[in-house]
């Protein structure tokens, strides 16, 4: 069966029985997949929707996942009643997925929309900073403990470096020569990448309900004005650091390229989107915070950079088992984007920091 019969048998096990016009696959994210289904209703109109073939390779156990993002969906729509907000569907047996064989598929309304993997608009990083912090205050009062680990230790960034460390020494496609000077800069970096963890395992660091995966392009923006309409991706929502969601956007938002530009040496930290992602993010979020999580705000972004060169560079050592790569060498750009920022970072350490505490001022 071709994708195209397979995606609209799919669609009728969610019981659209429409008449189905095709499928667009859709750039996004490096792990599921995702297509956007179109139908033509019995009134003559176009209505669509998104498919997502969930990795299973990633996560290991998509019914509880699944289970993690129907409450969390439904408690963001009883804060924001009459709002935008994600569906997600269901079979005619109530599941809100389908399992073929080794696919894993779901389905949620499409919600028109713009998405951006670069901003130098202000104005766009303010709110993509406001909806990630409303997003983790919409979810302060959300039962931790009810939460499944969808991947265990994600950002537990000691574990991370354990499995680089066994990526190295195994080897598995012979390719930890050429990468001598990528673990070096890793490894003598170590303790600082780790700050947040060893914190967090201090019991210096308050666990929140985190959403993880902070891309810009996981905020979806209204093509009317660019306000932020709706945070998706809620695969990873899980228990986690404030750290976890601030630094993963600054790492992907703020960075002059994008996060696998083949020119690491262009890589590096914009501090005018650093403010501006931070502004909106702390308007939400300042008055919650504790001393030590305002304290390891900037160090955060580090930290993920740091954490995400570690895991391209590891998956890059299996022989790409993880990341979908487009081209052979692709998780090594990476590898070499993510270093060369977090170097950048380092050195504008102090910057980052009196930003950070400009806008927590403000805030308050
Ligand atoms: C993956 O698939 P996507 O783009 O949403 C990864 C993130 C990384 C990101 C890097 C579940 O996210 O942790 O930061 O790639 N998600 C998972 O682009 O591993
Ligand atoms: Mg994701």
């Amino acid at each position: 069966m071709d994708l195209h019969e397979k995606l609209h048998e799919v669609c009728k096990q969610f019981r659209i029985y429409d008449e189905f016009l095709g499928y667009e696959t859709i750039q996004m994210g490096n792990v599921n997949r995702t297509y956007k289904v179109n139908f033509r209703l019995a009134d003559g109109n176009p209505k669509s929707f998104l498919v997502q073939n969930v990795n299973t390779y990633a996560f290991r156990n998509p019914v509880a996942l699944m289970d993690n993002i129907d409450h969390v969906t439904e408690h963001i729509r009883e804060k924001k009643p009459g709002q935008v907000a994600l569906h997600f569907h269901h079979t005619v047996d109530r599941k809100t997925y389908v399992i073929d064989g080794d696919n894993f598929w779901r389905m949620t309304n499409y919600v028109p929309s713009v998405t951006y993997n670069s901003v130098h608009d202000m104005d766009i990083v303010r709110n993509a900073g406001m909806a990630f912090g409303e997003f983790q205050m919409q979810l302060a009062d959300f039962d931790i403990s009810s939460l499944y680990e969808t991947i265990p230790n994600f950002h537990n960034t000691r574990k991370r470096y354990e499995t680089l460390a066994a990526s190295i020494k195994e080897n598995k496609a012979g390719r930890a020569e050429e990468v001598q000077e990528e673990i070096n800069f890793l490894m003598n970096v170590r303790d600082i990448a780790c700050r947040l963890t060893d914190l967090h395992s201090a019991g210096k660091l308050p666990l929140r309900v985190t959403h993880n995966d902070t891309k810009i392009n996981n905020v979806l923006f209204s093509p009317k004005d660019n306000s932020a309409m709706i945070v998706i991706d809620l695969d990873t929502v899980m228990p986690g650091l404030i750290g976890h969601d601030f630094g993963d956007a600054i790492r992907f938002a703020a960075n002059f390229v994008e996060e696998d530009c083949p020119e690491a040496e262009k890589a590096g930290v914009d501090l005018e989107v650093f403010r501006a992602f931070a502004e909106g993010f702390l308007s939400q979020t300042a008055k919650t915070l504790t001393e030590m999580e305002v304290e390891t705000l900037a160090l955060s972004c580090f930290v993920l950079t740091a954490e995400l060169a570690t895991r391209f560079l590891a998956d890059y050592l299996d022989g790409d088992l993880y990341f979908h790569t487009k081209y052979p060498g692709h998780n090594l750009v990476r590898t070499r984007c993510q270093i060369a920022l977090a170097k950048d970072m380092l050195k504008k350490m102090p910057e980052m920091e009196k930003i950070v505490r400009d806008c927590v001022s403000a805030a308050k």
